[in-house]
This record gives structure tokens, C-alpha cells and sequence, in this order.
């Protein structure tokens, strides 16, 4: 098929799974054509299977709000139009279903019909979504989907209590390819970052406030309390430097070391003993399944999403949110014996696992094939 994939392509999760999508689907002898305001930082060279197309929006003085959504439709009827496209995926409701659904109704007048799935990631529903100026226009274009996919099951719920929602929301986990990790890094440089009786803590994340960076912080505090640890910090965002005079005000600055974003995570990640993500909300937590892969053991908050892939006791702990003293417990317990801390690990993998891509694939699919067939009935 050939499908048009628009997302946002920057680190954050929807921008991940959309272009790691896209690849495998490429892979499986589709054609891809991302849409978007520059190239996906996953994305790594194009080929015959593998397109981007780049959104401008001129600048013009009167405008206070620079038009994008008008852009990206427009961009959207010209790629369609000149490649054939079938099908249009959009990740992240604000604004890419409503421009898809403009697109859509642009090509009508050409007699041209082109399905729309969105799939719903999280903050386009719970923080963003949410706010009565954008409500309207999210429930309007969520109902105007061909199909619509949620990440998770608590993601769906959330959908349909906050929305009036006719449609259906199919659920289709993120993923991971497992072959990426089969073969662990031979130049996984541990000694880089930490000597050898040093437990390495790891935190990936946009450093908004949503995922609670001073409790990542509070946590670590109280483990290297207890045994020699560093503290790896990945990713930029408006709580990084909050965070980093918090590390100096404790006094441990030396162990804790922040790395801005990084296209390397996995790398990180091979050398990680334990993974935090204390979050307010989170619908899935892709970080920590991506930790999960590489072996690593999960201290996580139970809110939304994250219980579908840190199972309890298993491939780590979950604690309410903002318990921090619960949280630096567990991560003590699982770090303080090298069996235990082996047992975790080994059960991170193991349920990642389940998140394997070429089982979701498949599930993407059946619902393009869906949609391909109910396009005329849903082009009016
Ligand atoms: O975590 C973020 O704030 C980024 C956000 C995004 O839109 O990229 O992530 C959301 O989508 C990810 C991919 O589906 C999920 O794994 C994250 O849990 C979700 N974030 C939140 O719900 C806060």
C-alpha cells in the first residue's frame, strides 16, 4: 500500500513509534511517505519504500499564530495527489486529524477518496485534548476518523470518558523489534559512566512536568545513599535545569550526569541497571519498554498505560504517583542483590517481549485493510 504517515519528528514517543512504523512497514514492501516539518529524528536514510516530505509554512507579519495546520493540509493534497498515496495515518490527534480531515474533504471535490486512521498517544487526549479550546475540534476529528487507535487500554477508556466519542477505538500497543537487541552492544562502554561497584539509575523523558523529574532526583538521592550509583539523565525540556540545581543543592552533582537528547538511547540502555519513570501520566511509557528491551528493571508510578507494560513484582515496581519513599525502597531492594537485580532484568526482557513489532504489525494493517474498505462509505 502506499500510505502518507504524519507525526510529529521530534524525540518524544508519538514521533518514535510513528517513524519505527513506518520503517517496518516499508520493510514489508510498502511505501511510506512521511509528512511532517523536517525529517524524523529516527528516521535514517531514505530509499525507494522510504519518502519525507517537508511542511513550510511561510511566514507572514500579520499572522501572530503561523498557520500550520493549513500547511500541512495543503502539503498533504499535493503528496496524495502526486504519488498515489491510499491511506493516511496521522499520530497524535492536535492538529494532524483535523488537517488530515480538511485534506481529505479538499480531495473530495477531486473525486479523490482517502482514508484516515489516527492513533491516539496520550497528551493530544489527556493534557492537551483536554482543555475546552481544543475540545471541540478534537472530538470532531477523532469522530471523523475512518478508524481510530488508542496505545493502550487505559488510553481508550480516558478517550471515551473525556469525548464524545461514535467511534470505535481499537487498541494497538507501541513496540519494540527484539532483533535490535539480540545482539547486545560489544562496545557497551559501562566503564564510560561508572566504575564497577557504581549501580547505573537511567531516566529518559521531554523533562516536562509531567514526568515528575524532581521525584527521579528524590529517588536517586535516596539510593546512593545506600551504595555507590550514578544517575544518567537523557533528554532536554523546560524542568533540566530545575533538575540540575536540585543535584547541586544535595550536593551530587558528581553522580549525576545529564546527557541531553540522544539518538544513541539504546546504547545508554545497555549498560542501565534500573530505569525510572515516576510520571503523573503517562498512557503507555515507551521509555521504560525500550529499557525493558535492553534488559533493564522498571521503579515506575501506576498510573495510566504503564501498568500494560511494568508488571508489578515482575520486570520491576509500580508505586502511586508521588510516593516517592515506596519508590526508593523498591529500587534499593532490587539494586542491593546482584541475583535479584538478574531476576528483574531477565523478566524486563522477557515481557518486552510480548511488545514484539511483528506482532503489532500485523494489527496496523488489518485496520489500513479496514479502513481501505469502508473509504467511500466514510468519504461523505
Ligand atoms: O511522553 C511525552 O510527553 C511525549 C508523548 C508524545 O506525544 O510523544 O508521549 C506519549 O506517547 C508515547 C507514545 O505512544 C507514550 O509512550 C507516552 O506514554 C505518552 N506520554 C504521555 O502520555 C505523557
Amino acid at each position: 500500500m502506499k500510505i502518507a504517515i504524519v507525526c510529529y519528528p521530534t524525540f518524544g514517543g508519538s514521533g518514535v513509534v510513528a517513524t519505527e512504523l513506518g520503517i517496518a512497514l516499508a520493510e514489508r514492501g510498502h511505501e511510506i511517505h512521511f509528512v511532517t516539518y523536517q525529517q524524523p529524528v529516527r528516521l535514517g536514510l531514505l530509499d525507494n519504500n522510504v519518502h519525507f516530505h517537508e511542511v513550510h509554512v511561510p511566514e507572514y507579519p500579520l499572522f501572530r499564530y503561523q498557520p500550520y495546520e493549513l500547511a500541512l493540509s495543503s502539503k498533504l493534497v499535493d503528496t496524495i495527489k502526486q504519488h498515489g498515496i491510499e491511506l493516511l495515518h496521522v499520530h497524535y490527534a492536535i492538529p494532524h486529524a483535523y488537517a488530515g480531515y480538511m485534506a481529505k474533504k479538499m480531495l473530495l471535490e477531486e473525486d479523490i477518496y482517502i482514508p484516515m486512521i489516527t492513533t491516539l498517544h496520550g497528551t493530544d487526549i489527556t493534557l492537551v485534548g483536554n482543555h475546552p479550546f481544543y475540545k471541540p475540534a478534537v472530538t470532531f476529528s477523532i469522530n471523523k476518523s475512518d478508524v481510530v487507535t488508542s496505545v493502550s487500554e487505559d488510553l481508550k477508556q480516558k478517550t471515551q470518558e473525556i469525548f464524545k466519542v461514535n467511534n470505535e477505538i481499537e487498541v494497538i500497543p507501541n513496540f519494540i523489534d527484539p532483533k535490535k537487541y539480540s545482539n547486545s552492544f560489544t562496545d557497551c562502554q559501562r566503564s564510560l559512566m561508572a566504575s564497577d561497584e557504581e549501580m547505573i539509575v537511567t531516566h529518559i523523558s521531554n523533562f516536562r512536568k509531567v514526568k515528575r523529574i524532581p521525584d527521579v532526583i528524590n529517588i536517586f538521592y535516596e539510593i546512593q545513599k545506600q551504595m555507590p550509583a550514578k544517575l544518567i539523565m537523557v533528554g532536554e525540556g523546560p524542568e533540566k535545569e530545575k533538575a540540575e540545581l536540585r543535584c547541586e543543592r544535595l550536593g551530587i552533582t558528581n553522580k549525576v550526569l545529564f546527557l541531553g537528547n540522544s539518538n544513541e538511547i539504546d546504547r545508554i540502555l545497555c549498560f542501565s541497571d534500573l530505569f525510572l519513570l515516576p510520571s503523573e501520566t503517562e498512557s503507555f511509557g515507551l521509555a521504560a519498554l525500550e529499557a525493558m528491551a535492553n534488559k533493564v528493571a522498571i521503579i515506575s508510578s501506576n498510573t495510566g498505560g504503564i501498568p500494560e507494560v511494568n508488571k508489578n513484582g515482575i520486570s520491576g515496581f509500580l508505586s502511586d504517583v508521588g510516593n516517592v519513599k515506596e519508590m526508593a525502597q523498591n529500587a534499593i531492594y532490587i539494586l542491593s542483590n546482584t541475583k535479584i537485580l538478574e531476576q528483574f532484568k531477565e523478566n524486563a526482557k522477557k515481557i518486552s517481549q510480548q511488545f514484539d513489532i511483528q506482532n503489532i504489525l500485523p494489527l496496523y494493517e488489518e485496520v489500513y485493510e479496514k479502513a481501505y474498505r469502508s473509504r467511500y462509505k466514510n468519504s461523505y
